[in-house]
C-alpha cells in the first residue's frame, strides 16, 4: 500500500478521499487554487501545494505542473477524484512516465471508452445489449430511412460524435424522415463538425440504470450492484439511489454480467460505471462507461458496506479485489440527493456567495450503512464549512446528503427529515425543491422515468405560497427570545424564556407588536398575555399561543395546530425554517427612520460575478422592456440580462471581457415619458 499519495482535485472528492486515506494511515498531499486557499480540502490533508489561479485551466487541469508537485512532495501516486484530470488519457499515461501511480483505469481502457461510435462496436463483439439501431458508416440518406424503417418507429437520431442530449431527434413515423435527418445533420455539422448520425428505437419513458464494477490487476471483475439516477434536470441527476427499485435478481444479475463483460471487453483495471437505458418493462441497452470514480457512489458504499476508495487504493497498489462476487450483498436502501447553491424559481441559476449559516443534520462522514438509527444512517459528503464561499469558478454544489434505511420508504422518510434540518443562509439552494421532490407522488411511488421532474412540474413548481401563520408566529417566539435574552444582566445566564417558565410568558397583561415584511408586504402581529394565556394576532386571526424550545429551535402549540421550527436572525433579516421551507422576513424596528427611496428600474445591474461575453446596446439606444441587453457568463454559463422596463440606454459602464462583481451597476437607463 502506498505511503503518500497526491490529491489532484478539491471539494467534496478531495475531503472524501483523505477521510479513507486518514484511516488506513496515508499521508495526504492536497492540491489548491487561488481561490481554495482556505479550503476545507486543504485543511483536512497533511501537506498542501498552491497549483495557480482560480480558473481550473490555471489550476486543476494542469497535468504537468501537478506531475512534478507530486515528485516534489514523494507521492507515490495520484488520485484524479471525479472531472478535472480523472478521464484524461494523457495524463494517466503521463503519471505513468513520471513514476507515479494513476489511481484509475489504465489509459487504453479510458481511450476505448472515449469514443461513443466505436465503443458501442466493441460492446457489440462482447454481446452487451446494444439499443437496437443502425450504427454504420454509410450515410446514404436512402438508406438511413430505410434502416429506421426497418428498427420500427419512434426512432432517435443522434449525431455520431454528440453527447449529453446534444443534437438528438425523435422521429415519429417514416413520413417526417429526411426532413428531421436534415435538421439533425445540420446541429452535428455545426456543433461537432462531424455531420454523421446513428439511428436508434427511441425508448419514450427510459430509467437511467447504472453499474458500479470493480477490476483489479489480477483479472477478477466484481459488480456492486446498480444505482438509479433517472431523476436528471437537463442531464444533471439530481437525486441517485441504490438498489433500483423494481428489480429483480434476474435482471441485477443479468445487468452486472453485461457490465462486467464491458468492463472486461476494455482492459478495465478499478472503479467504474456502466451506464444502461432501461425500458419500463425492464429491458436494457448499453449507453456508455464512466471510467472513474462517480459522485453518486457513496449509495453503494452504504448499502455494500464497503470503502470504495479504499478498493481504489488497494487495487492501484496492485492488491486483488477485497471481496469475490459471492461475498457481496445488498443491505438495506440508500438515497443522495445533491444540495446546489442554485435558484429553482430562476430556472436553476447558479447562486454564489457566503455561507453565512450552515446549520446540517446530525450525520457521519462515513456511514457503510447497516444501521438502522442514529447519525449513522445520514452521510454528509461536503467540502465547505459555514464562512466558505461558493464561487463562480467551480461546480455550485453544496454538499451530498446521502441516507440509507431498511427499506426505501425509511430512507424516503429519513432524507425528508435531513432536508428538513439543513439550513443555509447567504445563498439559493435547491433544498425545498428536493424536498417536494422525494415527497412527491411520483417519487414516493418509484414511478421513474428520465422526465419525472419535467412531467410533474405542477407539484414541483408551486406558485410561492403565502407566508402562513406558523411562520409569523415562529418569527415571533424568535424575537420574543432575542429581546429576553438581550435584556439579560449576565449574558451567561442567557437561558430562552422559553426555557425557564417552561412556556414563557408575557407579564401581567401587556401586549407587543411586532412588524414583519414578507415578500408580499408588510405584515403585523400582536402577542397579548392574558389570564396566564397568550394570544397571538396576525392580520384577522387570533390563535392561543404557547412556546417551547426544541432542539435548538422552538416547538409552538397554536391551540388547533402545532408547529416545529427554527430561526437565524442575520441584521435585520429574520430567517424561519419549517419543513424544508425557508421564509426571509425582515423586521422593521419602528423606531428606525424611513430609508431612503430605492433606486431601482433606472439601472441593469449584474446578479452575480461574471465575466461580460456580449454587449448589445450602446448609449442612446432605445430599448424595450425584455430586450437583452448583456451577455454575461458565469459559473460556466451563459445569461443573458434584459431590460427591466422601456427606456433609453444612458450609459454601458462595462466591455466584453471585464470582470464584474455580484450587483455591479453595468447599464444606466433613462425613463421613456411618454
Ligand atoms: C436515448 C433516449 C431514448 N431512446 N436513446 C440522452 C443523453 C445521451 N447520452 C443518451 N440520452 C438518451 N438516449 C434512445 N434510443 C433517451 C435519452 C435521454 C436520457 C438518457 C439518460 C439519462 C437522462 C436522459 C434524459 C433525456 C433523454
Amino acid at each position: 500500500m502506498f505511503n503518500k499519495i497526491l490529491i489532484a482535485n478539491r471539494g467534496e472528492i478531495a475531503c472524501r478521499v483523505a477521510a479513507t486515506c486518514r484511516r488506513l494511515g496515508i499521508r495526504t498531499v492536497a492540491v489548491y487554487s487561488d481561490a481554495d486557499a482556505n479550503a476545507r480540502h486543504v485543511a483536512l490533508c497533511d501537506e498542501a501545494v498552491h497549483i495557480g489561479g482560480a480558473a481550473a485551466r490555471e489550476s486543476y487541469l494542469r497535468g504537468d505542473h501537478i506531475i512534478e508537485m507530486a515528485k516534489a512532495t514523494g507521492a507515490q501516486a495520484i488520485h484524479p477524484g471525479y472531472g478535472f484530470l480523472s478521464e484524461n488519457d494523457g495524463f494517466a499515461d503521463a503519471c505513468a512516465a513520471a513514476g507515479l501511480v494513476f489511481i484509475g483505469p489504465p489509459a487504453s481502457s479510458i481511450r476505448a471508452m472515449g469514443s461513443k461510435s466505436a465503443a458501442k462496436r466493441l460492446m457489440e463483439e462482447a454481446a452487451v445489449p446494444l439499443v437496437p439501431g443502425y450504427h454504420g458508416e454509410d450515410q446514404d440518406p436512402a438508406l438511413l430511412r430505410h434502416e429506421a424503417d426497418r428498427i420500427g418507429y419512434p426512432v432517435l437520431l443522434k449525431a455520431s460524435a454528440g453527447g449529453g442530449g446534444k443534437g438528438m431527434r425523435v422521429v415519429e413515423a417514416s413520413e417526417g424522415f429526411e426532413a428531421a435527418l436534415a435538421s439533425v445533420q445540420r446541429e452535428a455539422s455545426a456543433s461537432f463538425g462531424d455531420d454523421r448520425v446513428l439511428v436508434e428505437k427511441y425508448l419514450t419513458r427510459p430509467r437511467h440504470i447504472e453499474i458500479q464494477v470493480f477490476a483489479d490487476t489480477h483479472g477478477n471483475c466484481v459488480y456492486l450492484f446498480e444505482r438509479d439516477c433517472s431523476v436528471q434536470r437537463r442531464h444533471q441527476k439530481v437525486l441517485e439511489e441504490a438498489p433500483a427499485p423494481g428489480m429483480s435478481e434476474e435482471r441485477r444479475r443479468a445487468m452486472g454480467e453485461a457490465a462486467v463483460a464491458a468492463a472486461q471487453a476494455v482492459g478495465y483495471v478499478g472503479a467504474g460505471t456502466v451506464e444502461f437505458i432501461a425500458n419500463q418493462d425492464g429491458s436494457f441497452y448499453f449507453m456508455e462507461m464512466n471510467t472513474r470514480l462517480q459522485v453518486e457512489h457513496p449509495v453503494t458504499e452504504m448499502i455494500t458496506g464497503q470503502d470504495l476508495v479504499e478498493w481504489q487504493l488497494r487495487v492501484a497498489s496492485g492488491e486483488p479485489l477485497p471481496l469475490k462476487q459471492d461475498q457481496l450483498r445488498i443491505h438495506g436502501h440508500a438515497l443522495e440527493a445533491r444540495v446546489y447553491a442554485e435558484n429553482p424559481d430562476k430556472g436553476f441559476l447558479p447562486s454564489t456567495g457566503t455561507l453565512r449559516y450552515l446549520r446540517t443534520p446530525a450525520a457521519v462522514t462515513f456511514a457503510l450503512g447497516h444501521d438502522g438509527d442514529g447519525p449513522a444512517g445520514v452521510r454528509i459528503d461536503s467540502g465547505v464549512r459555514e464562512g466558505d464561499t461558493i464561487s463562480p469558478y467551480y461546480d455550485p454544489m453544496i454538499a451530498k446528503l446521502i441516507v440509507w434505511g431498511r427499506d426505501r420508504e425509511e430512507a424516503l422518510a429519513r432524507m425528508a427529515q435531513a432536508l428538513a434540518e439543513y439550513h443555509v443562509v447567504g445563498l439559493s439552494t435547491n433544498i425545498a425543491f428536493l424536498q417536494r421532490l422525494v415527497t412527491s407522488q411520483a417519487f414516493r411511488t418509484a414511478d421513474l422515468d428520465t422526465g419525472l421532474i419535467e412531467r410533474n412540474q405542477a407539484a414541483l413548481f408551486p406558485p410561492s405560497a403565502q407566508v402562513g401563520t406558523e411562520t409569523i408566529a415562529l418569527a415571533v417566539a424568535a424575537l420574543v427570545d432575542a429581546e429576553t435574552r438581550a435584556r439579560r444582566v449576565d449574558p451567561a445566564d442567557a437561558h430562552s424564556p422559553w426555557q425557564n417558565a417552561g412556556a414563557w410568558r408575557l407579564n401581567g397583561d401587556a401586549s407587543s407588536q411586532f412588524r414583519l415584511r414578507t415578500s408580499e408586504g408588510e405584515t403585523l402581529a400582536s402577542l397579548r398575555s392574558d389570564g396566564g394565556k397568550q394570544w397571538l394576532t396576525v392580520g384577522d386571526q387570533t390563535v392561543p399561543f404557547r412556546a417551547t424550545t426544541h432542539g435548538g429551535g422552538y416547538a409552538l402549540d397554536l391551540g388547533a395546530r402545532t408547529v416545529k421550527g427554527s430561526t437565524h436572525l442575520d441584521g435585520e433579516s429574520l430567517y424561519v425554517f419549517s419543513g424544508a421551507q425557508q421564509t426571509r422576513l425582515e423586521v422593521i424596528d419602528p423606531l428606525a427612520h424611513a430609508g431612503t427611496a430605492d433606486a431601482e428600474g433606472g439601472k441593469l445591474v449584474a446578479p452575480m460575478p461574471g465575466r461580460i461575453i456580449a454587449v448589445m446596446v450602446q448609449a442612446g439606444a432605445v430599448i424595450g422592456k425584455g430586450d437583452p441587453l448583456i451577455v454575461m457568463e458565469a459559473m460556466k454559463m451563459e445569461h443573458t440580462l434584459t431590460a427591466p422596463a422601456d427606456g433609453v440606454v444612458q450609459e454601458v459602464l462595462y466591455a466584453i471581457g471585464d470582470q464584474v462583481q455580484d450587483g455591479a451597476q453595468l447599464v444606466t437607463l433613462e425613463d421613456v415619458v411618454a
